[in-house]
């Protein structure tokens, strides 16, 4: 196992990684741009070192600048998380050149999978179904008569593209013509390549995705399904395993598909084939995502695997520790997203110093949080602040418990989508399990936050309350049942003694 470690990336995947490093002996270097000085990251590492202002592009973007940093400090390995440059074929090669190791797939599958059409094609040899369409070099006229042989709705997408960026739904033939030239034109402008093609439009499809492992030594195993159906703008808002429509064949053979995806590309570490499944339950390939995942807790939940310790060992040469016929799922896993963003304001981004937060804690939650009280959040990065995790025998267990979770979630400050959470997951269509990708929008269009603006009489009552600083054993003595109440010798009912964490 490496020695010492890069975490090239800040947030709650950063602290993540740095306790899967912490239990197995592994030390580790953060990076901080000057926005992130007294990130949870930033303190929880072994040592931290500065990378550049806050911009991305001048910090946790910087290549050169992570590589550096690497080298200086000893590591062996770098562990990109996701986002950033996690994705990035260039960047995986730069580390290996520089002879680390870098924590993911080979640098040719991610490049296979970054190309949408090659990637396509792969699987289509591959025997792994993917949506019926055209990915023609043809001009406008091909074009036309390939989505004529697949009727519409079409899909034009962006081979550059993926996870819905320039995508663009055609109804009618008149439409599409215009469709592909303003596709191109964006696709040039956000991925440097006007390659665009079709697919038949799956309407109102469900997203499940399977989780994959895959070592050095030809061992490829999937660990289940996740269903992240409900979503707002291709941001994913909450998942689940198992998914509530799976059956135990439509598991296996989707199961099956997805370690074929893997296989067909060389991959190697944790992976993510993406599927849609239609109404009529047949599955389609969608895209593979070369990294762990925002959602990948889930999945350890259900099928008790820590995944980042799963790529450790796999980066390090191990071969995997269990075969297909070893994994299970068991009881019922959600996670919920906590975004710093104003859902009473069209989901805007929300900044501001986070006065105090207070995580829950219980048997089976979990709470992957990159924040904490007192922290700053800036709008350099990504809103998604912490991920609130809830395990259950059962879905309905799950669901009480996440409902629970959400109450007990308190951030101030920062206005979070909190509010937002408790109410879908509360929504009878979740509760049935009837989502799709258009859940949102069919349900919570025009949502409003409840009212929880407090009277004046608790805001002066409160604030009395903070200014007497009355000793919890003063408070105690008066009527309660405590057992420091009426004990002569309790160092409690010393009214101006010392407390702990009182300066
Ligand atoms: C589709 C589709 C319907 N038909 N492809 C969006 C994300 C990107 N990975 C692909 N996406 C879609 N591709 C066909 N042929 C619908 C979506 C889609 C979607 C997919 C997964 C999760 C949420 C979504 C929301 C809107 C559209």
């Amino acid at each position: 196992m490496f020695s010492k470690l890069l975490v090239a990336n800040r947030g709650e995947i950063a602290v993540r990684i740095i306790r899967a490093c912490q239990e197995l002996g592994i030390r580790t270097v953060a990076v901080y741009s000057e926005a992130d000085a007294r990130a949870l990251h930033t303190l929880l590492a072994d040592e931290a070192h500065l990378i550049g202002p806050p911009s991305p592009v001048e910090s946790y973007l910087h290549a050169e600048r992570l590589i550096e940093v690497a080298l200086k400090t000893g590591c062996e390995a770098v562990h990109p998380g996701y986002g950033f440059l996690a994705e990035n074929a260039a960047f995986a090669e730069t580390v290996r050149a520089a002879g680390l190791t870098f924590v993911g797939p080979p640098a040719e599958a991610i490049r296979l999978m970054g190309d949408k059409v090659a990637a396509r094609a792969r699987m289509a040899q591959a025997d792994v179904p993917v949506v019926p369409g055209y990915e023609g070099e043809g001009d406008v006229d091909e074009f036309l008569a390939a989505a004529r042989a697949l009727g519409y709705p079409v899909l034009v997408k962006a081979a550059g593209g993926g996870g819905g960026r320039g995508m663009r739904v055609v109804a009618r033939e008149a439409d599409l013509p215009a469709a592909l030239d303003t596709a191109r034109r964006e696709a040039r402008n956000a991925f440097g390549s006007d390659r665009v093609y079709l697919e038949k439009y799956v309407d109102r499809p469900r997203h499940i995705e399977f989780q994959v492992l895959a070592d050095h030594h030809g061992h490829v195993v999937h660990l289940f399904e996740r269903e992240c159906s409900v979503q707002r703008r291709h941001q994913k808002i909450i998942e689940e395993s198992p998914s509530p429509v799976l059956d135990e064949e439509l598991r296996r053979h989707m199961g099956a598909a997805a370690v074929a995806a893997a296989r067909a590309v060389g991959y190697v570490n944790a992976g993510t084939v993406e599927f849609l499944v239609d109404a009529e339950r047949r599955f389609y390939f969608l895209e593979m995502n070369t990294r762990l995942q925002v959602e990948h807790p889930v999945t350890e939940l259900v099928v008790g695997v820590d995944l980042v310790k799963a790529q450790l060992a796999i980066a390090a040469g191990e071969p995997l520790p269990f075969t297909q016929a070893e994994l299970s799922q068991r009881g019922h896993a959600i996670e919920c997203r906590i975004y710093a963003e104003d859902p009473a304001r069209g989901f805007l981004p929300a900044t501001g110093r986070v006065v105090r937060a207070v995580e829950p804690v219980g048997p089976w939650v979990r709470v992957d949080a990159g924040i904490t009280t007192g922290d700053t959040i800036t709008h350099y990065y990504d809103p998604m602040i912490a991920k609130l995790i809830v395990w259950g025998e059962h879905r309905d267990d799950a669901l009480r418990r996440m409902a629970w979770a959400l109450d007990q979630y308190i951030i101030m400050g920062v206005t979070t989508n909190i509010t937002f959470l408790r109410d879908v997951v509360r929504h009878p269509a979740f509760q049935r399990g009837d989502i799709t990708t258009d859940f949102v929008e069919r349900y919570f269009v025009g949502w409003r936050p409840p009212d929880t603006s407090v009277p004046d009489e608790v805001l002066i009552a409160a604030a009395l309350a903070e200014q007497a600083d009355t000793p919890p054993a003063v408070r105690a003595n008066h009527g309660d049942s405590g057992e420091r109440a009426g004990d002569p010798f309790s160092p409690w009912n010393v009214a101006d003694g010392f407390r702990p964490g009182r300066v």
